[in-house]
Order: structure tokens, then sequence, then C-alpha cells
């Protein structure tokens, strides 16, 4: 059976940024059989509840956006849960799809699994080839394990198991807890803050040399779902715009939307991260599929999207 308006759908993780942009993109195509559980309904590190959920439930298509995923102190801070968590979500949930005959599953990887000396910008094969970046080598073991077991599931069985590759991410329902979330979300609430309160300066992690890709999650949504109707491959494909940003650079283009008028502070005791991690989207560009959504009109809808939902 083919993916369609019909089909049952498990999105797992819906609650997330990933999740619910994934399932705001179904809806909005008409699909409605969707099946979603939140965490405290069902918790998929138990194996078990997991195995029932899928008996019961017999989805067709899953997409397996359910992770614990944080920013570049949260990977350095929470290191065993970050591999724990990842490694057991990812096994209960791929194992279910493959015993109760999920048509196809869509996993996500990151472009943070890619080593961190890899060639730019970074093509789908280079993973493996080289050292982790030691700030999120936990998530990084997890995520590369999952990625596996999709292609030996498929190799083995033959379950239409894929994997996608996104960029850093930003968008509706990120993470503004400013010790675990990303840098994007960060600086947004960071300057927004400072404008508030009259302050002078933001403090910016790092050195302001290293470069992010970003990637707004609808289109990242948009991609997953094209990628459900159009890629069967082993391999995994590579999900960006194919354009990099200096963290620099990205501070002073939030400062200017968020309208903060003081200065900008760096403090190098915190980390870098990986120098710069720009993907390769040749693959994904000649399945036809590009990202629509420019960085700063992508920000701008971010900065709404926070004052309406964080400032009371
Ligand atoms: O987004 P981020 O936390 O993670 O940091 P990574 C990106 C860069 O922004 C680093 C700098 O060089 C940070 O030092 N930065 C500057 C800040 N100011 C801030 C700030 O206020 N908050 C944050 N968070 N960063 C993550 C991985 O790496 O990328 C994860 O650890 C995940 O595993 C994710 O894959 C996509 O891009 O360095």
């Amino acid at each position: 059976m083919a993916f369609s308006k019909n089909s049952k759908i498990y999105v797992a993780g819906h609650n997330g940024m990933v999740g619910s942009a994934i399932v705001r993109k179904l809806k909005s195509l008409g699909h409605e059989n969707l099946v979603l559980k939140s965490s405290k309904e069902l918790d998929l590190r138990n194996s078990e509840d997991v195995a029932n959920f899928f008996e019961e439930e017999r989805p067709k298509f899953v997409f397996l956006a359910a992770a614990k995923v944080g920013g570049i102190l949260a990977n350095s801070n929470y290191k065993a849960d970050f591999i724990y968590d990842n490694l057991t979500i990812q096994n209960n949930v791929i194992k279910s799809a493959h015993l109760f005959n999920v048509e196809k599953l869509l996993f996500l990887g990151s472009s943070c699994i890619y080593p961190k000396n890899a060639p730019q910008p970074i093509k789908e094969e280079y993973l493996l080839t080289g050292l982790l970046e030691t700030t999120n080598e936990p998530y990084a073991i997890a995520k590369i394990a999952g990625l596996k077991m999709c292609q030996y599931f498929r190799e083995q069985y033959g379950c239409n198991f894929i994997s996608i590759m996104p960029t850093n991410l930003y968008g509706k329902n990120d993470n503004f807890d400013l010790k675990t979330s990303h840098v994007l979300p960060a600086l947004l609430r960071k300057f927004h803050d400072a404008k508030i309160n009259n302050e002078n300066k933001v403090e910016i992690w790092g050195s302001g040399n290293p470069k992010r890709e970003f990637l707004h999650v609808d289109d990242l949504a948009d991609a997953c779902v094209f990628l459900m109707n159009n890629y069967n491959k082993s391999e995994t494909i590579n999900v960006g715009t194919g354009e990099d940003i200096s963290i620099k650079d990205l501070a002073l283009l939030i400062k200017k939307i968020t309208g903060f008028k003081g200065d900008l502070e760096w403090n190098s005791s915190m980390p870098d991260g990986t120098y710069r991690k720009l993907l390769d989207v040749s693959k994904i560009h000649n399945l036809q599929w590009k990202a629509k959504i420019n960085l700063k009109d992508g920000i701008k809808l971010t900065y709404d999207w926070y004052i309406k939902n964080h400032i009371v």
C-alpha cells in the first residue's frame, strides 16, 4: 500500500519541534489517520510498552522524530542520557516497526554525526571516515547506530527503513532554555531579554568563528514527507540549505531582527564545537527538492512565534 491520505501514520515525538512540524505538514496535506502519543502516555524507552503500542495500533508508516536533543552545553553535560535515551528509543521503535510490519519508517540523523574534520561541503559517504566532535560524541554514536540499524534491517529483513541527515534546525516549538538550547533560539532569547531589560551587552559563547547551516523546521517537515513519498534507498540523504553563516554574523543578524542596540560580549571560555558542518545537498536537489525559507525570514517567523508563545 502506498503512502496515501488514508495511511495510518505514527509520528513519534509529535510534541517536539520536528515532530510537531511533521504533523502540521501531514495535516495540511489532508492526512487524518495519525497516531500520536505524548511521552507521558507512552515512554519510548520502555520496550514492552512500545511493542504493545505497535501491536495494538499497527501503524503502516512511521516518522521517528523522538529523540533527546540539545545544544553544545546539554550534549556535554548529559552524556550518559544522550547516548542511553537515544539508543533505547530508536532500538525500541525500529524493532517494533519490523515486528509489526510497518511498511516504511523514516529515521532522523543529524549533520553533527559526520566526522569533526570532514571535507566541506559534507557528502553522505563521509560518514564514519574520521573522528567525531567530542562535545556531541554520545549523541552521534547513538544516531549512527540508528542509521546503521535502518540499513541492516533493510538488508536482513527487507524493511523499507530510510534515514535522512538534517542540518541544524530551528523554528516553532524550539527549546529556548539557555542551559539546553541550540545557538539560534538562545540568541533570540538573549537579545530579546536584553532589549526589554535595557541591558547594554549580550554574552555570546565561543569565538564567533564557527559556521553553521540552519534549516527552518517547516522546510525539514516538507522534506520528510517528500522523502517518505520519493526515497527508498539504504544510503542516508542530506537535508539542508547548502549555505552556512558564522556565529558572529548570525549574532549580528539576530541583533538586528530583535532591535537590540547594545554590544556583543564574547565568552571564550565556552566551547566552539565543530568548526564547520555544511552539508552537500546535491543528492536531494537532484530529486527536485529544495529548501524554501531563507534564514532572515525564518528567524523573523521564529521570533514572532517566540514573542506570542513565551512572553506573558
Ligand atoms: O547550536 P549549538 O549549541 O550546537 O552551538 P552545535 C553552535 C555554536 O554557537 C557553538 C555557539 O560554537 C556555540 O559555542 N554559541 C554562541 C552558542 N552563543 C551560544 C549560546 O548562547 N548558546 C548556544 N547553545 N551556543 C549541536 C550538537 O552542536 O548541534 C548536537 O551538540 C546537535 O548534538 C546540534 O546535533 C544540531 O551546532 O555546536
